[in-house]
């Protein structure tokens, strides 16, 4: 049994186009809470998060789109992260778009360096959102949030203060890359950061690329967070995200890595990013985003009997 926290994200500021706002509504409309509980778990939603309220934010990089905005909510995130960490309490914070990451990975990692363990990210996600300000071609401080994180260089104060402790890159693991801007995949490469394609899904599968990952975290002693954007799944079956791109995991790929995270019982702390109700079918893919976080709390395939999509 764990003591599960909800954390409503409503933010959309740091993505291209409008709709992630929604996104805490769509996953409690879907049940997550219901779904968490009926599995034996004890779950409080804490409402939705609120922006912390900023001033100007300076930078010579006039092209970053709602930096006061992705600032406020940046520095609300971190002060929750950290203070949920320090709780015996397994956070999920329903986004919002993936810039809520710059906020929670950073008070993770904080809290972690604060406790003497170390800190691991899996990133799932078909962009590695590793862009610095200076190599982002889009504005769009959701490319950003694991570069920020890693401490890479060009960043305004998005946190109001220095970061309290790095996320060191060598304990990223991002899979299911398909979308990598040119000058990003240079960093993610000198950085030192585990990154796995879909061509390597292909190549060896799921379970050959994220079993040596969590023997690293589990012999290390180490915190684990994880990061699941709607676009790590093969849109066909995910439509809800503004940033489809195609060739991503299937359904039993994305559900097998979710099975083998609640097997290890490793995962500390869950980002769901990027799902924009705006866009789905049917509500398919805030259902599906629940089901697959039902499997890494403990939902087997062979108790569904039925499946409703
Ligand atoms: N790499 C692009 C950018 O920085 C796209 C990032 N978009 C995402 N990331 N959806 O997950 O703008
Ligand atoms: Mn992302
Ligand atoms: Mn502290
Ligand atoms: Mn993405």
């Amino acid at each position: 049994m764990t003591n599960i926290h909800l954390l409503g994200v409503p933010m959309e500021e740091g993505a291209g186009r409008r709709g992630c706002i929604m996104g805490p509504a769509a996953y409690r409309t879907a049940g997550l809470a219901e779904e968490l509980a009926a599995l034996g778990h004890s779950v409080t939603d804490l409402g939705d998060a609120q922006p912390e309220a900023t001033g100007p934010i300076e930078t010579e990089y006039t092209h970053l789109k709602f930096l006061p905005e992705v600032a406020g909510w940046t520095r609300s995130l971190h002060a929750h992260a950290h203070a949920l960490s320090q709780q015996d309490v397994l956070p999920i914070y329903m986004g919002g778009d993936h810039a809520l990451a710059l906020g929670t990975v950073t008070g993770h990692v904080a809290a972690a360096a604060e406790l003497g363990r170390p800190q691991y990210v899996l990133w799932l996600d078909a962009h590695s959102d590793f862009n610095t300000p200076a190599s982002s071609p889009s504005g769009n401080i959701h490319g950003m949030p694991m570069a920020f994180a890693c401490g890479l260089g060009g960043f305004p104060d998005l946190l109001g203060k220095p970061l309290p402790a790095k996320l060191d890159p060598t304990k990223l693991c991002m899979i299911g890359l398909r979308s990598v801007d040119r000058e990003e995949r240079d960093l993610l490469q000198s950085s030192g950061v585990q990154a796995h394609d879909m061509r390597a899904i292909d190549e060896h599968g799921v379970a050959r690329i994220l079993r040596p990952f969590l023997d690293e975290v589990a012999q290390s002693n180490g915190l684990l967070h994880v990061s699941l954007d709607v676009d790590f799944i093969e849109p066909d079956i995910a439509p809800a995200v503004g940033t489809t791109v195609p060739g991503g995991a299937t359904f039993r790929e994305a559900h097998l890595i979710m099975e083998m995270l609640h097997d290890t019982g490793l995962v500390t702390s869950l980002d769901l990013v990027e799902l924009n109700p705006f866009l789905d079918e049917r509500g398919r893919t805030a259902r599906l985003m629940v089901d697959l976080t039902a499997s890494l709390f403990g939902r087997r395939v062979l108790d569904r009997f039925t499946t409703s999509y």
